[in-house]
Formats: C-alpha cells, sequence, structure tokens
C-alpha cells in the first residue's frame, strides 16, 4: 500500500469520526475498522457519480447499515451530489445524511440499511436481477450487463435469519457476481461475540454453495483485499471474504464494543487524527492528494462509461428489437397497450377463487410485459403464481431452467423472498416482480415488507388463502390481524379484489406502479363476478356496487365479503330496509380520492356498517359498526366457519338491521367528515 493510499484511507476513517462528532450521535467502530477494504472495493469499482443509477454500475451495499458515515464519507469523497457540509449535518432534521442509508435520500446508496441482515439479502436480488438481466440481453459479442455487487456485512447480518434464507439461495444459484465482507472484529453491541456467535460461519458458508476467501490483516493489508476481489471475480460461485478488522482501529477504546455506537470522545479523536498524521485541531479535512487520487479513478470509470454507451449504440444498430426493449425499460415506460391484457368478465361468468383469477392476470400479461418476473416461496401449485410458458430462474448446470428465466424458486423463505424481491427492484430496468406465499407467512417477512415501502420498492405480494375461507388448515394459516398490521404500514398498498374486474384492477394499480409496494390478498374459494364490478370503479379503491335511493345504511366490505353483502341487501330489501353496498378492494387508494368522491360513496346521514372476516382494526375509519373476528379462526371446512361465525348473508344482514335500528333518529356523520 502506497503512502497516498494511507493517507486517503485516514481521510475516509477521519471524516466519518468527524461527523459522529458533529452530530454527537453514530456509529464510529466500523468505519475505522473497514476504510481500508472500502477505498480497496471502491478503487475497483466501476461507477459514475454524475449518472449513479447508470445500469451497468457495480453495485455496493452496506449491510451492516449503521455504518453509514464510511459510506456518506466514500459518496463525498468520489463526487457524488453529497458535500462536506451534508456530512456535518450527520444525522440532523431534513439533512442528506439521515442515521443510516436511505436510498431515497442520499444519491449512491443502493438501497435502504440499517434493519440488520437485510442489505446482504438485498443484494441476493441484485444479483438475481443482473444476471436474469444479462441472460436475457447479453449477445456473445455484446455484453452488456456484467455488473458486481459489493457488500460489507458485519457479525449481526450474519447472525439474522434473513440473511442465511437469502445466502442459502444464492449458494444454490450459483450468483457468483456477489463479492461479500465479512467484518470479523468479534465484537457487537452486547460486547465480544462470543457471547452468543461462536459458529464457523465460513463453514456454513461454503455449506451454502458459496466460495471461501480470506484476507490476513483487513486493517492494513490492502493489497491483500484487492488481490481476494480479483479471486473473487474469477469464481463460479458468490463469494464471502472474511476479513478480520479491529473494531474503532486507532481509537484509545479501538476492539471493544464502546466504539460501536457512541462517538470518541475529544481527546481520544485528536491523538487519533495525530496518529494518522493530520492536524488535531483541523475536522472534516480532505487533503488535496486525495481528492486527486479518488478524482482519477471517476475519469477512468467515465471512459468505461462512455464505452459502454457505445457498445449499446453498436448493440441497438445490430438487435434493434432488443435494443428498443432495453431501451423502453431504462426509460420505466411499460409497452404501449400492455393493459389491454388484462381479463375482464360479465356478471355470468362463473363462480372463481380469485388466487385463480390471479393466475390468470398473470398468464396474460406475463407474455406481454418481459420486465414481470415472480416467484413463490414453494407454494407454486398453491398460489398459482407460476404459469404454463415461464422458465424457471435457475443456473444452467442444473437443467431445470436458466439465468433468462423469469420463475423463481424462492424454496420456503418468505422473509428472504421479500427482501431479495427489493433488491430485484432495486437493480433497475423497471423490474415489476412479485412474490407467492399464504397471506398469513407475509407477516414473516414484514422486516422486508415495510423496508419496501419506506423505499417505494414497487414490488407484489400474491398473497393467496386470505382467510378463514381457506378452511381445514385452520387457525395457524387463518390469517386475522395480517392486513391490519400492513394496512397500518405508510405507503403499502393492500388490495384484497372481491372479484374478477377487481383482481385486474389491483394487478394494473401493481404494474403501473414505480413507487408503491403491492400486495393483493387472494381467497383459496370461488368468488362470484359481481355485477358492477370493473377496472375503471376498482381503481378508486372503494366504489358504490349496489346503490339505492335513500339507503337506511351502507355495508362496506372487501374481498369474499362483498358477495355476502350484496346478497345481504337483497334480503334486506325484503324486510324494507334499503342497504347500499361499497366494495373498498384498497384502503390506500381510496384515501388518495379527493374527499368528494369518498364522501359520495360513504356520505353523512347513513350509518355504515363493515364486514370482513379478519380484525375490526382499522375499519373505524370507514365506519360506524364493524363486524368482524377479532379472535383466532378454527378448523373446518371453509363453508362451515363461515357460517360459524356468522359471515353469511342472514348475518350480515341482521347485524345491519341491528345498524338501521340503533342510529334511528340519531345524527350521524360520516367517518371520514372530521375536524382535520
Ligand atoms: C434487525 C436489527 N436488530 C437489531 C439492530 C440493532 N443493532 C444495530 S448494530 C447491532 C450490532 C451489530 O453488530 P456488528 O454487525 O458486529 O457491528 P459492529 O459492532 O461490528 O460494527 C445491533 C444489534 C438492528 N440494527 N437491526
Ligand atoms: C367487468 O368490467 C367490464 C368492463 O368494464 C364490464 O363490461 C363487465 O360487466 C364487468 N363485469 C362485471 C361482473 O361486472
Ligand atoms: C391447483 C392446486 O395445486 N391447488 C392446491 C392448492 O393448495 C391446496 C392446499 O393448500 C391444495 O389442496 C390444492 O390442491
Ligand atoms: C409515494 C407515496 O405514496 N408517498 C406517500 C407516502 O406516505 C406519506 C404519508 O402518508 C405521503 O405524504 C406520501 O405522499
Ligand atoms: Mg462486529
Amino acid at each position: 500500500m502506497s503512502e497516498l493510499e494511507q493517507k486517503a484511507i485516514n481521510t475516509i476513517r477521519l471524516l466519518a469520526v468527524d461527523a459522529v462528532a458533529a452530530a454527537n450521535s453514530g456509529h464510529p467502530g466500523a468505519p475505522l475498522g473497514m476504510a481500508p477494504a472500502a477505498h480497496a472495493v471502491w478503487q475497483t469499482m466501476k461507477f459514475n457519480p454524475k449518472n449513479p443509477k447508470w445500469i451497468n454500475r457495480d453495485r455496493f451495499v452496506l449491510s451492516n447499515g449503521h455504518a453509514c458515515a464510511l459510506l456518506y464519507s466514500l459518496l463525498v469523497l468520489y463526487g457524488y451530489d453529497l458535500s462536506i457540509e451534508d456530512l456535518k449535518q450527520f444525522r440532523q432534521l431534513g439533512s442528506k445524511t439521515p442515521g443510516h442509508p436511505e436510498a431515497l435520500d442520499v444519491p449512491g446508496v443502493e438501497v435502504t440499511t440499517g434493519p440488520l441482515g437485510q442489505g446482504i439479502s438485498n443484494a441476493v436480488g441484485i444479483a438475481l436481477a443482473q444476471k436474469q438481466f444479462a441472460a436475457t440481453y447479453n449477445k456473445p459479442d455484446f455484453q452488456i450487463s456484467d455488473s458486481n455487487i459489493f457488500v460489507f456485512l458485519g457479525d449481526g447480518c450474519l447472525q439474522e435469519g434473513v440473511a442465511s434464507e437469502a445466502s442459502s439461495l444464492a449458494g444454490h444459484l450459483k450468483l457468483n457476481n456477489i463479492i461479500a465482507f465479512w467484518d470479523d472484529n468479534h465484537i457487537s453491541i452486547d460486547g465480544n461475540t462470543n457471547v452468543a456467535f461462536t459458529e464457523d460461519v465460513l463453514g456454513r458458508y461454503k455449506a451454502y454453495g458459496w466460495n471461501i476467501l480470506e484476507v490476513e490483516n483487513g486493517n492494513t493489508d490492502v493489497d491483500g483485499i484487492t488481490k481476494a476481489i480479483e479471486a473473487a471475480k474469477k469464481s463460479d460461485l458468490p463469494t464471502i471474504i472474511r476479513l478480520p478488522t479491529t473494531i474503532g482501529f486507532g481509537s484509545l477504546a479501538e476492539g471493544t464494543h464502546g466504539v460501536h455506537g457512541a462517538p470518541l470522545k475529544a481527546d481520544d479523536i485528536k491523538q487519533l487524527k495525530t496518529k494518522f498524521g493530520f492536524n488535531p485541531e483541523e475536522s472534516f479535512v480532505i487533503p488535496k492528494e486525495v481528492t486527486e487520487l479518488y478524482n482519477k479513478h471517476v475519469s477512468e470509470n467515465q471512459q468505461v462509461e462512455n464505452d459502454w454507451n457505445k457498445l449499446f449504440a453498436a448493440y441497438k444498430e445490430k438487435y434493434p428489437t432488443e435494443g428498443a426493449e432495453v431501451e423502453r425499460r431504462l426509460s420505466g415506460k411499460l409497452p404501449e397497450g400492455w393493459e389491454k391484457s388484462l381479463p375482464v368478465y360479465t356478471p355470468n361468468d362463473k363462480p372463481v377463487a380469485t388466487r385463480k383469477l390471479s393466475e390468470i392476470v398473470l398468464s396474460n400479461v406475463v407474455p406481454v410485459v418481459p420486465e414481470i418476473i415472480g416467484g413463490s416461496a414453494d407454494l407454486t401449485g398453491s398460489n398459482l403464481t407460476r404459469t404454463t410458458d415461464m422458465v424457471d430462474f435457475q443456473h444452467p448446470d442444473t437443467k431445470l431452467g436458466d439465468y433468462s428465466g423469469r420463475y423463481i424458486r424462492y424454496g420456503v423463505r418468505e422473509h428472504g423472498m421479500g427482501a431479495i424481491m427489493n433488491g430485484i427492484a432495486a437493480f433497475g430496468a423497471n423490474y415489476k416482480n412479485y412474490g407467492g406465499t399464504f397471506l398469513n407467512f407475509v407477516s414473516y417477512a414484514a422486516g422486508a415488507v415495510r423496508l419496501s415501502a419506506l423505499s417505494h420498492h414497487p414490488v407484489t405480494w400474491v398473497a393467496t388463502h386470505d382467510s378463514i375461507g381457506l378452511g381445514e388448515d385452520g387457525p395457524t394459516h387463518q390469517p386475522i390481524e395480517t392486513l391490519a398490521h400492513l394496512r397500518a404500514i405508510p405507503n403499502l398498498s393492500v388490495w384484497r379484489p372481491a372479484d374478477g374486474n377487481e383482481t385486474s384492477a389491483a394487478y394494473k394499480s401493481a404494474i403501473e406502479s414505480t413507487s408503491t409496494p403491492h400486495v393483493i390478498a387472494l381467497t383459496r374459494q370461488n368468488l362470484p363476478q359481481l355485477e358492477g364490478s370493473s377496472i375503471e370503479v376498482a381503481s378508486k379503491g372503494g366504489y358504490t356496487l349496489i346503490k339505492q335511493d335513500k339507503p337506511d345504511v351502507i355495508i362496506a366490505a372487501s374481498g369474499s365479503e362483498v358477495a355476502i353483502a350484496v346478497d345481504a341487501s337483497k334480503k334486506l330489501s325484503e324486510e324494507g330496509i334499503k342497504a347500499n353496498v361499497v366494495s373498498i378492494p384498497d384502503f390506500l387508494t381510496f384515501d388518495k380520492q379527493d374527499q368528494s368522491y369518498q364522501l359520495s360513496v360513504l356520505p353523512d346521514g347513513v350509518p355504515i356498517l363493515s364486514v370482513e372476516v379478519m380484525s375490526t382494526f382499522g375499519w373505524s375509519k370507514y365506519s360506524h359498526e364493524q363486524f368482524g373476528l377479532n379472535r383466532f379462526g378454527a378448523s373446518g371446512k371453509g363453508p362451515a366457519i363461515y357460517e360459524y361465525f356468522g359471515f353469511t348473508p342472514e348475518g350480515v344482514a341482521d347485524k345491519a338491521a341491528k345498524t338501521v335500528q340503533f342510529y334511528k333518529g340519531k345524527d350521524v356523520l360520516s367517518p371520514l367528515n372530521k375536524a382535520f
């Protein structure tokens, strides 16, 4: 390692230390330990700070997101749209340097990390998408996609189950574009990792099918790190590199958990700067020669990107069809007229389960929209997520499929699937990816689902078996609280379509979405086609399906309960009670409509009863009375369970009649009419 490189590494270290000190909050330990690896990795990466979304860039994922002062320092040094002033505002309200790396806020941050284990799992998704993109569009003479995915992860990430799920799949798929560095510093928050984490990590990764490399001393051996990267690039397998480092390297408290997540003391910072050859009285210093060193790499990379632009221009000449398709995808546009492939139904069409209707949507749109890829967590048959002509995404050696395949066998790994789905979306090229499982098991992936929403990844959960209606599998499989939880996640669209037209509307919303993840809750049991549903009205998120003049009551429902509400309304009319029926397939979409539309659906003066066979939590924002299931379900035949809990036309009519009775003569304000 040259003196200049040493200076560059110390600059990274001290910028991170100064940022944490300025904030009086943050994590200096990992940046001090990992700066040499960060320097070595970034000097081999191809990227353009002025065009951070260039599709063939190498990706860098900081899975140990608490070390973000390290990443922000790199972004400043390489000339991304992040300044030393931003670094001085580290962790302050409204800054571009939030407490953990957020992809939406910080140019150059690939994925939002901080919740441990997510980053490495996202990286598997990015790597999968890169392979799929390359296999779809590369030609023997045109390698238009060949990027690598670099990952830093700590002991914490390696202890998280989600990382194991994703790493196991990465090994199976032989995603050799992943180069991960394990910050093996023997420290986490509780102190020495020997209190809880003594397994043979490399042995485990070897068993997953990864290539295992080790660097002798991560604190000093930059050449060793560079050599390891070269070796990793030659591997047929994903690579994990054990990087022994000292947390808080150079600090008086180095090697202890004291430097994990607390600012260094003022005199410690001074001795550190002196030790590293910097002026102890100055902060946020970037030596000129360090700027020049990194600028040089940026201008070399500029040439790399120029060469790629030329390559892609020639590609478009020689392969106009593929070229136009890649260009369309990079511009974020869907194929012209794709939505015409969405099926619609007539009231005379036979009753069908919405999970089956979902399969019909997929078989129609998958051939038309090449950016749709998807899979299932080992419930392909139940979830009906694989359309007949889909090829499996597999390493070609397996003879089970190939890398251009669009169907991903996730195995029984819901959380891993969720994080990988986010990674696929983060790759770019407008991938629209979906994953199937039972609605109840979307909860297993909750950590990844909320990050989809926070980071605006437009991924789609095909969530079948959405209620007690699934029947015999019983309470362990029957969702109760799931929709309430998912609906409470900001910016997550949670659809529960009631028939074929509504299912198409749900998919239209999901596929057109550029920033909102979707969960589509689907039934196992058959549902009739509802007269008056359409893609257009369902696309408002809520609409009046049965409209009466001067109704006595409004029954609002979703999914399988809408048809029951329709039958209840017919029964009520025999008793002289006029009941409107409102279908609300997606709260988020309905909430985005203007208030006059919302109030036309749920107006003042009429009591509203909501009906849904799960937790009533959340429905009070639309209804005065709630009929739901605030207990676990039961094992039995689906129709018998519905009957047992009173979710029948008679049961709903009874609740509606009671609602009318209770509110008679009272002033009724729509729950949508609020002070603010
Ligand atoms: C899912 C999750 N659980 C807990 C935390 C809180 N947390 C942040 S860092 C950390 C310890 C991580 O240890 P390690 O990865 O070894 O980092 P190091 O101390 O070496 O920097 C924990 C428990 C978190 N960020 N995410
Ligand atoms: C579904 O939508 C189409 C087109 O809007 C409409 O013609 C049809 O009647 C709808 N089907 C049902 C069951 O309402
Ligand atoms: C078509 C299909 O494979 N259907 C299966 C769906 O899943 C249930 C169990 O969850 C099976 O009983 C069905 O055969
Ligand atoms: C993209 C998007 O839907 N953003 C919304 C996320 O949620 C907040 C708060 O509900 C809204 O203000 C945003 O518009
Ligand atoms: Mg550690």
